[in-house]
């Protein structure tokens, strides 16, 4: 085997954000680009040696090219096997599943999530530790550190491998199995969700559909929801994966989602509506009629989920993202279990689900997950809802609006203010943090203020302390208002404002959101300042 050493220079901008490091396919294509930002990765992982590695990605433009060059590198780094799934697909929870099943030390997984793809989309490199989770903060940073230090990386020049035969090769002295990549993830749904309850479920005429966005869930769910459950041909649409996923936008929410958000409120409504991301990890819920919020899905999850045979016994505690709404808080209370704030981004999560502290953890932006990978998982979310219609025998709709009877409902709303002026969004939440002392008392609209923070997180397993995580207004009247700026965009700022308001009153529960949330969107724009520093009178996208 002879390992070609390459000398490189530095690039002073492959700094890891939210999830991995992302970036426009054209930053991703700058020679050695990949290279330099693998090895560094590779370099954080000293005991590598002999050691099995997962590789996959969610298909999108350069996933193929990126396999082939990790591939390479592997091989020159000291690893024994790579594991990659067929095609060089794995969805992020599928990766996740992968790396726990068979004792890996870690995985590259290949994706920009929610981000548009395709030649001028985004492009992006996670990298996952041996629990199966994103590299926590220590980690990532060691990571950058390494990026711009680099003088060369290591790589074995030779043929590209077939990516879509399974079986075995070799690069090297290490082994490359290319395998089935969603046998491992199926076979662990299949441990915790009542797969025959679903089954009789869709044999009674129960009907779905499930919008894969072009991305790479689609042979995930034709394989559990059309193959195994039996559900019609068809219940699973855009399933095959794209490069640039049609064109689309693959992030699931209303506004991207539209078609399927349409067809759940029109005459013809199938019983329930979901679809997931570009790799997989998010999910939307949509009943007839009814959208589901990703902060009440996660609360409803929670209040039900003993009905799934992987939960039965219980959940040992709930984690949130801050900016997610306190709904879940609620319903650990009445389990008697604890909750935890953490910051955004599933990283946060690990070391709660490691030390077996909670079972179940979401965030606002269309995540949820539980201690079975760690990961969020957009299918997982799917099943759970599934199992828990067939264990009910209830509508999606009735179940949602019987929990808000019992807790109180949790209005949301998020405006993101996409690609901003990155020095005015930096100054406007500069420009709060200096404020936050002197806002507790003051009067906005029919709103008082009662407190006013920049999230820091400590976390409660090693004592960690990451600042700055989210400036959080609470109001008298159970408002409150988060403001962040994002962490995962690739081209200026985006703003993200949160904003949410509790009603527990009976007769309170089913206004139109715009306008239980007006008093706080406008009191949101004020504190902030939001048009005069963005120029932007409205938001790009609300959720
Ligand atoms: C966003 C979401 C966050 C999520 C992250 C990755 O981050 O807000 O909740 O964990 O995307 O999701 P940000 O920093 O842009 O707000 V995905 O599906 O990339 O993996
Ligand atoms: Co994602």
């Amino acid at each position: 085997m002879t390992v070609t050493h390459v000398p490189t220079t530095a690039f002073s901008d492959q700094k890891p954000g939210t999830s991995g490091l992302r970036k426009k396919v054209p930053v991703f294509q700058q020679p050695r680009y990949v290279e330099n930002f693998v090895q560094a990765i590779f370099d954080t992982i000293p005991e590598r040696e002999g050691t099995t590695l997962v590789v996959g990605g969610d298909g999108r433009y350069l996933n193929r090219q990126v396999v082939q060059t990790t591939l390479k590198i592997a091989a020159a780094n000291g690893f024994a096997r790579v594991l990659v799934g067929q095609g060089g697909l794995l969805s992020t929870p599928a990766a996740s599943c992968v790396i726990r099943k068979h004792g890996a030390i870690g995985g590259i997984i290949l994706s920009a999530s929610h981000n548009p793809g395709g030649p001028d989309g985004d492009f992006g490199i996670k990298f996952n530790t041996a629990n199966g989770g994103p590299a926590p903060e220590g980690i990532t940073a060691a990571i950058y550190a390494r990026t711009r230090t680099l003088t060369e990386y290591r790589i074995v020049d030779g043929p590209d491998r077939d990516l879509d035969a399974l079986g075995t090769t070799r690069i090297g002295d290490m082994t490359v199995e290319v395998i089935d990549p969603v046998a491992d993830y199926a076979a662990l749904m299949r441990d915790l969700i009542d797969f025959p309850a679903i089954t009789r479920l869709f044999a009674a005429g129960f009907r779905m559909r499930f919008d894969a966005m072009s991305a790479v869930t689609g042979p995930y769910a034709k394989a559990i929801l059309e193959d195994t459950f039996g559900a019609a041909p068809g219940t699973v649409i855009n399933a095959v994966p794209m490069e640039d996923f049609g064109g689309h936008h693959p992030d699931p929410n209303p506004v991207h989602a539209h078609e399927l958000y349409d067809l759940m409120q029109g005459a013809d409504a199938p019983d329930f509506g979901a679809a997931s991301d570009g790799d997989g990890d998010r999910n939307m819920i949509v009943a007839p009629g009814l959208f589901v919020t990703p902060s009440d899905s996660l609360a409803i999850l929670a209040a039900h989920a003993h009905r799934a045979p992987g939960y039965a016994a219980g959940l040992a505690g709930i984690a949130r993202s801050m900016p997610t709404s306190r709904a879940a808080d609620r319903v650990a209370a009445s389990l008697g279990i604890a909750a935890y704030e953490t910051p955004t981004g599933w990283k946060f999560f690990g070391n709660l689900l490691d030390a077996g502290l909670i079972t179940l953890c979401g965030e606002e932006s269309a995540g949820t997950g539980s201690n079975h990978v760690r990961e969020k998982d957009g299918l997982w979310a799917v099943l759970m809802w599934l199992n828990i219609l067939a264990a009910t025998g209830r509508p999606a709709q009735d179940l949602v609006r019987a929990h808000w009877a019992a807790f109180g409902r949790d209005y949301y709303t998020r405006h993101d203010y996409e690609e901003i002026d990155a020095e005015a969004a930096k100054r406007l939440m500069d420009g709060l943090r200096a404020r936050l002392a002197e806002l507790p008392g003051r009067r906005i609209g029919d709103l008082t203020v009662t407190s006013a923070d920049d999230f820091r997180y400590v976390d409660p397993v090693d004592g960690s302390v990451t600042e700055q995580q989210g400036i959080r207004i609470g109001f008298a009247e159970d408002a409150r208002v988060v403001y962040r700026l994002s962490g995962t965009g690739t081209a200026g700022a985006t703003l993200r404002v949160y904003i949410e308001r509790y009603e527990a009153a009976r007769d309170r529960l089913e206004r139109p959101v715009a306008e239980v949330l007006a008093s706080a969107v406008q009191a949101a724009g004020e504190l902030a300042d939001i048009a005069a520093i963005t120029g932007r009178s409205e938001p790009s996208v609300v959720t």
